[in-house]
Parts: structure tokens; sequence; C-alpha cells
């Protein structure tokens, strides 16, 4: 459904390296829409939350310090497999691995500093979008250029 929406987030990394724009641009150039975005230094407990799935880990400590290092820019992408595709985009979790075109495989070289994060399933979308936005932060919007976007 072209309603489909991902979590997508530009690293304290990534905002350092100066790619916030070069990540919203590669999501606006495909065709996605836009419906929140923030800039926030996510508190311990957001970052506990948002990794769950990995604590216990050996790389968990380093990698909530890495987060919580400086600030993120929290975005919600909308469109057709928004997560899938948005994966694809991403490229692979260790950048070195990542083909390039794709933003950790231009920007990147390791694991740790892999410049940004992206829902890995619908499950995982709606539950991160849900942890870093309110409802009412969510815009609703119609994208005049949908109808040459989709058939
Ligand atoms: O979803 P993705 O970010 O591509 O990878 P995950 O396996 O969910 O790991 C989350 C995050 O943890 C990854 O982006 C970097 C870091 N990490 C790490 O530092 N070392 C690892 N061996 C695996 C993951
Ligand atoms: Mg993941």
């Amino acid at each position: 459904t072209k309603n489909e929406r991902t979590f997508i987030m530009v690293k304290p990394d990534g905002v350092q390296r100066g790619v916030v724009g070069d990540v919203i641009h590669r999501f606006e150039q495909r065709g996605y829409k836009l419906v929140a975005l923030k800039m926030l230094q996510a508190p311990r407990a957001l970052l506990e939350s948002h990794y769950e799935e990995h604590k216990g880990k050996k790389f968990y400590e380093i990698l909530l310090a890495y987060i919580g290092s400086g600030p993120v820019v929290a975005m919600v992408w909308e469109g057709l497999n928004a997560v899938s595709v948005g994966r694809k985009m991403l490229g692979a979790t260790d950048p070195a691995k990542s083909e390039p075109g794709t933003i950790r495989g231009d920007f990147g070289i390791v694991t740790g500093r892999n410049i940004v994060h992206g829902s890995d399933s619908e499950t995982s979308a709606q539950r991160e979008i849900a942890l870093w936005f309110k409802p009412d932060e969510i815009s609703q919007w119609t994208h005049t250029a949908e109808q040459w976007i989709y058939e």
C-alpha cells in the first residue's frame, strides 16, 4: 500500500558528516513522502526501547553511547514498500559490505559509524514510529506528484 511508513533516522555521525540533506534528498527524489521530521538528542530510555532487540549483545552499550552522543534527525517516510526500499537505499549494516550508491555505501566505512537507521519490517516501523513521534507530530498531506510516481 502507498500508505506504508518507515522510520528513518540520521545518526549523530551523519549529522556531523553533513549528510542530513543528502538523506532527505534521496528519499524525496525516489518519490517518498515526508510525513514527520525532528532533531533531538535522544535520552537513554528512548534508545533502550529503540534498540531493545540488541540488549545484552557485546556492542549494545557502545551503540547506545554512539547514538546518544549528539543530535539525530528522526523522520517518517511514506509510500509503496517504504520499509524494504528504504533498507535497500540505506545499504548493508556494515558499510564495507554496502553497495556504492547506497547511503552507507557512499558515506561510511565501519558498522559503528553507519550514518543512518531504517526500520527492518513493517512491525518494527510501527513500533519505532510510535516510540519517536506523537500522533499529532505526523502530517497528513497530499503529494501532488503522486499521480506521476504511481500508475
Ligand atoms: O538494522 P541495522 O541498523 O542495519 O542493524 P542491526 O543489526 O539492527 O544493528 C543495529 C546497529 O547496531 C547497527 O546499525 C550498528 C550497530 N551494530 C554494531 O555496532 N555492531 C554489530 N556487530 C552489529 C550492529
Ligand atoms: Mg536493525
